[in-house]
């Protein structure tokens, strides 16, 4: 018997308890069975006809003093991002308008900081508070926080903070050396504790192997509460940073489409309330790819030309993939938005 806590409705029971060995099982199901699982859940969970449009800003682009293999923006990589200082307020909240007459639902702000200073918090807190007021949801990921950034935050009416672990807990130092997946799960802790809603997730395609894929899921699906949206990114190769050199010259370590679509199905099977991001990395998937993504259970995706610094599909693209798909952008609440909207706890 499993311990479980009620997160929903009574007939929903949402699991924080799972094993890898669990995970490493899904994972290994025969690809239709596994899409098959995703599927339902995701039906008896979500709209699943329904798309949520995010919309990334970089606030403030490059020159970031950590090292992370993957990044652009890393004071460490050669990759021609310039290091630009914060955006102004007004030219923020004209980009978020923007998103918002393009039909994005939420409002994604990214700085390259290991950490905000206190001086930079007026400034992000009137720009969450501008982008609330145009009536998007906000989300912000400015590295790691303090308690206090966090409650500064949730005062200002942050819906969201985005914190990556990125890869399995065994697999993080050789990613990243300037910080510990243990102090990526502190400010986790911090942003729960201060009220905000967690966006958790990674990179798949770094070259990790499936035992990383399963480690990096099961570390999300035990938090003691499920982030309320997962990304799932494919490893964008920048050229100029440490893993972007590597897939760029050795193609075979490119993730294998099947293996990301099933990387995805587990996020949903094993946190089914949660909204799955099919975030960077579209760029590069046929709409094939990206087709069975939404059958297995993503229903969130990054919007617009641009993420931060790399390029992403375009609205055009993605309105014809829509148009082709059947698929309608979301409106409605998110389930877990509901839920605690209804328990106070
Ligand atoms: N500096 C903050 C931090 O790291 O938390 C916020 C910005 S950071 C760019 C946000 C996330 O973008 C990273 O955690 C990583 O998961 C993702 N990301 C960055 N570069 C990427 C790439 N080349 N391909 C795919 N995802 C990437
Ligand atoms: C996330 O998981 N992916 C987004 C967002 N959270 C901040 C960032 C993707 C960045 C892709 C590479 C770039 O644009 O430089
Ligand atoms: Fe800095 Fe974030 Fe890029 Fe890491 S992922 S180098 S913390 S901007």
């Amino acid at each position: 018997m499993h311990a479980m806590t009620a997160v929903s409705d009574p007939a929903t029971t949402v699991r924080n308890d799972w094993t890898r060995d669990e995970i490493a099982a899904l994972f290994d199901l025969p690809f239709t069975e596994l899409v098959f699982r995703a599927a339902e859940l995701h039906r008896a969970h979500h709209r699943a006809g329904e798309v949520q449009l995010c919309t990334l800003l970089s606030i403030k682009t490059g020159g970031c003093p950590e090292d992370c293999g993957y990044c652009s923006q890393s004071v460490k990589a050669d990759s021609g991002v310039e290091a630009t200082r914060l955006m102004d307020v007004q030219a923020v909240l004209q980009a978020a308008a923007q998103a918002r007459d393009a039909g994005s639902k939420r409002f994604c702000m990214g700085a390259a900081w290991r950490n905000p200073k206190d001086r930079d918090m007026p400034a992000v807190i009137a720009m969450v508070k501008g982008v609330r007021d145009m009536g998007l949801e906000t989300c912000m990921t400015l590295g790691m926080l303090s308690e206090t950034q966090a409650a500064q935050l949730a005062e200002a009416g942050l819906d969201y903070y985005n914190h990556n672990i990125d890869t399995s807990p065994e697999r993080y130092g050789e990613i990243i050396t300037t910080r510990t997946f243990a102090d990526r799960l502190d400010t986790l802790d911090r942003v729960r504790a201060a009220g905000i809603n967690v966006c958790s997730g990674g990179i798949v395609g770094m070259g990790e192997t499936r035992a990383d894929r399963v480690g990096f899921i099961h570390a999300l699906a035990t938090m003691a509460q499920h982030p309320e949206s997962v990304p799932v990114n494919a490893l964008v190769p920048i050229r100029g940073t440490v893993l972007g050199d590597m897939l760029a010259d050795t193609p075979l370590a490119k993730i294998d489409d099947i293996e990301f679509v099933r990387t995805v199905a587990v996020a949903r099977i094993t946190m089914p309330l949660s909204m799955v991001r099919l975030s960077a990395g579209r760029e590069a998937m046929s709409e094939a790819v990206q087709a069975l993504c939404f059958l297995a259970g993503a229903n969130s995706i990054f919007t617009g030309d641009k993420l931060l610094t790399a390029a992403n599909a375009g609205d055009d693209a993605d309105a014809a993939m829509f148009a082709r798909l059947g698929l309608v952008p979301m409106t409605g609440e998110e389930p877990l938005r509901a839920s605690k909207a209804r328990c106070p706890a």
